[in-house]
């Protein structure tokens, strides 16, 4: 399980933007959202270093 605080992520919208991104970077992740926490907790094999450049090109980096 990877953990992201992703600041940007403050909407529903915001939130389905993360979980494409996410999706694309790895098509059988399990993405979980907090959006209340801004978090996003991530089941997937991929690089995390993958996933976190997939979210910042989206525009949610990490903090
Ligand atoms: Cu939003």
């Amino acid at each position: 399980m990877i953990q992201f605080h992703l600041p940007a992520m403050t909407c529903g919208h915001c939130a389905s933007r993360v979980t494409a991104a996410l999706r694309a970077a790895d098509p059988v992740c399990t993405v979980s959202i907090d959006l209340a926490a801004r978090t996003v907790s991530v089941q997937s094999d991929a690089d995390v270093e993958e996933l976190a450049l997939a979210l910042a090109d989206a525009g949610y980096p990490a903090a």
